[in-house]
């Protein structure tokens, strides 16, 4: 290796990045970016600490204000962090977790953490990313306070400043500007994730205020998952109440809830440990999956439902079922593995689930007979289809097999070339005329072109037999080649990312919006596994002509517009693009389409509550509803949180 530009990090720079200068040189290296997720995830760490405490068992109530002046307070009621010296620092140990890196834990006696391992970096990045912060900390009968500026300078040092009775910690904290994109605390961000978090922590309050509107909200549920899984399933047909078990005697506390619903071909599962999404799963649900289907299997066999020798599934047991699973496990049984740490590895989590889920089913299963009847007629109907599915499937390779050269499965797909299926694109392009132009402006080698006739199905209330009968659904199962529902698996897909490419304007979010919906019922893993793009055609093309050449640019919203009025000079036009139709072949290639100009936007559903009210609720039959979420959000211009906006 040679040259400045391939430095390699030696101990000097790690001495030199140490501490809260490091994480105001690369925020996103602390926070994962600098837009409006990076902005919430100062309020996580903060938040992350109160909800600690109370995991620990001290303080009931958690408050979070949001101020008009653009601070944020978080306010629990437990210990308060120490604030005597520390020996070894002559810091005390309140000064050091907000200006140490990871000091958090030092100072604890905690038995879980929410933090270990996972996500958590601190409160001191959330100081070292802010203009000022100050804490009171109300412990030992006195009130005392600290204050921070400028990114973790001491402004007002430690010092008594009254008496009180009372005890917990309160941490206010204003966003720096200069670090991040957005400094706007959004509502419904943290609306979902203060419940969330109140349905994993049972009987704790939470209380969320936004001085800037007057709104304000509590949460807390003292039946804790049941009321999650109800919740996310509010929309739905249900076949049974939600069942619940827990045992929270053992070493590792497990707690499960989990419903079955009708019309609902996929399955969702979201697991936590120590209060922390589990993204990835790990051994916990991989136990919860066995549990179930041997639960369900055994008793449909002990009761003769089955044909002789035959077993159902995994996937046909799991179809429409939503569970949500949450450990608590000590730290010296936490494991996690992943490149992002989102999935448990503690290895005796599999079997203790197992065994618990299986015992707890078999005995509810047998107590209610009738609906356990119903459930094994539905895992029936579901292993028949997929067993149709797979004969269509081999039939049709068959078939291809005899006709040679005709593959192509739909007369309106253009394939790309290549058979490197990660590399491969797949544009899904509203209109005949528009998938013209995509084709003609294409990279023949990587990107095949789906134009898709008006609107596509709204498939949020419809039977899968309608979905199949589709023309325009099937012919996407067909295109993508990785099954769909809970057999499906994006490993297998044809596509190493999917496009949806359409106008700029209401309808084309509409039918953004009902591709996505189709996808999250029936290809849910494509999106989970970050394959689901939108791209982003520009807004406008302002040009003039400079010696008889004519000299552009392109403009994705109205500050890149100025930019390009400013850089093209005096005497420029501009054309507003209305949609992709009024776009040439070479234009569309170049603005949309060719991986090194085009802008992205990643399709990204990370935050349960908040997808099933999108799906759910405004993907649903309320039509006025979906129309003004769309105008308020669907913004071709911002980061939303619901979508990453990436390059490439
Ligand atoms: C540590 O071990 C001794 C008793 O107190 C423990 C502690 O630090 N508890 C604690 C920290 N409760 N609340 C916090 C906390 C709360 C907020 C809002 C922000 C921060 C950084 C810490």
């Amino acid at each position: 290796m040679s040259g400045k530009s391939n430095h390699v990090y030696d101990e000097n720079d790690i001495v030199l990045l140490k501490g809260l200068e490091g994480v105001k040189k690369r925020p996103a290296m602390y926070i994962g970016s600098t837009n409006s997720m990076g902005l919430h995830h100062l309020v996580w760490e903060i938040v992350d600490n109160a909800v600690d405490e109370a995991l620990s068992g001290f303080g009931k109530n958690i408050s979070v204000t949001i101020y008009k002046d653009g601070s944020l307070s978080v306010q629990d009621e437990g210990r308060g962090i120490p604030t005597g010296i520390n020996n070894a620092t002559g810091k005390s140990a309140l000064e050091l977790v907000f200006t140490e890196l990871h000091a958090g834990g030092k100072f604890s006696d905690k038995a879980y953490t929410t933090s270990a391992g996972l996500h958590g970096v601190g409160a001191s990045v959330t100081n070292a990313l802010s203009e000022w912060l100050e804490c009171n900390v109300f412990r030992d009968g006195e009130i005392h306070h600290i204050k921070f500026a400028n990114g973790g300078k001491i402004i007002e040092p430690l010092t008594v400043i009254g008496k009180t009775n009372r005890h917990g910690t309160y941490v206010r904290f204003k966003p720096d500007a200069n670090v991040f994109s957005t400094v706007e605390f959004k509502w419904d961000t943290i609306y979902n994730r203060l419940q969330e978090s109140a349905f994993l922590l049972k009987g704790v309050h939470y209380f969320l205020k936004d001085e800037r509107t007057g709104d304000s909200v509590e949460f807390h549920y003292e039946n804790g998952l049941q009321e999650y899984v109800a919740t996310l399933n509010a929309n739905k047909k249900s076949l049974s109440p939600v069942i619940s078990f827990e045992d929270l005697n053992a070493h590792i506390k497990t707690e499960v809830a989990f419903q079955y619903c009708l019309e609902d071909y996929g399955e969702t599962i979201y697991s936590y440990v120590n209060n922390v999404r589990t993204r990835d799963g790990g051994t916990h649900e991989t136990g919860f999956r066995m549990g179930i289907t041997r639960a369900v299997n055994d008793f449909a066999t002990e009761n003769n439902l089955l044909k002789k020798g035959v077993k159902l599934e995994g996937s046909d047991i799991r179809e429409g079922l939503t569970a949500i699973i949450s450990l608590k496990i000590p730290e010296d049984s936490l494991e996690f593995e992943g490149q992002t740490k989102g999935k448990l590895g503690t290895p005796e989590a599999t079997p203790l689930v197992n065994n618990f889920i299986y015992t707890q089913f078999t005995y509810y299963l047998n107590e209610n007979k009738e609906f356990a009847l119903n459930l094994v007629k539905k895992c029936i109907d579901a292993q028949n289809a997929r067993v149709a599915a797979r004969k269509a499937k081999e039939d049709a390779r068959n078939t291809n097999k005899k006709i040679k050269n005709e593959v192509i499965l739909s007369g309106k797909l253009t394939p790309p070339q290549s058979k490197d299926y990660a590399k491969n694109e797949l544009f899904i392009v509203e209109g005949d005329s528009a998938g013209g132009t995509a084709r003609t402006g294409r990279d023949r080698m990587y990107q095949g072109i789906l134009p898709l006739r008006g609107k596509p199905l709204n498939t949020d209330n419809v039977t899968l037999d309608r979905m199949l009968k589709n023309e325009e659904f099937a012919t996407l199962i067909n295109t993508i080649g990785a099954g769909y529902g809970a057999n499906f698996d994006p490993e297998d897909a044809h596509y190493g990312k999917i496009i949806i490419m359409t106008d700029a304007d209401t309808d084309g979010a509409h039918i953004q919006t009902l591709l996505l919906t189709f996808f999250y019922h029936y290809m849910r893993g494509l999106i989970t596994s970050g394959k689901v793009y939108i791209a982003v055609p520009p807004l406008y093309r302002v040009y003039k002509y400079k010696d008889k050449k004519e000299i552009f640019e392109y403009a994705w919203d109205d500050e890149g517009l100025e930019k390009a009025k400013a850089k093209i000079g005096q005497g420029y036009l501009i054309s507003r693009y209305k949609g992709l139709g009024e776009m040439s072949s070479e234009q569309l290639w170049e603005t949309t389409m060719n991986p090194r100009t085009r802008l992205l936007i990643q399709v990204n559903i990370d935050d349960p509550l908040l997808v099933e009210y999108r799906v759910g609720v405004l993907m649903g039959n309320d039509t006025a509803l979906r129309k003004k979420w769309v105008e308020e959000n669907v913004d071709f211009s911002t980061n939303d949180d619901f979508m990453k906006e990436v390059k490439r």
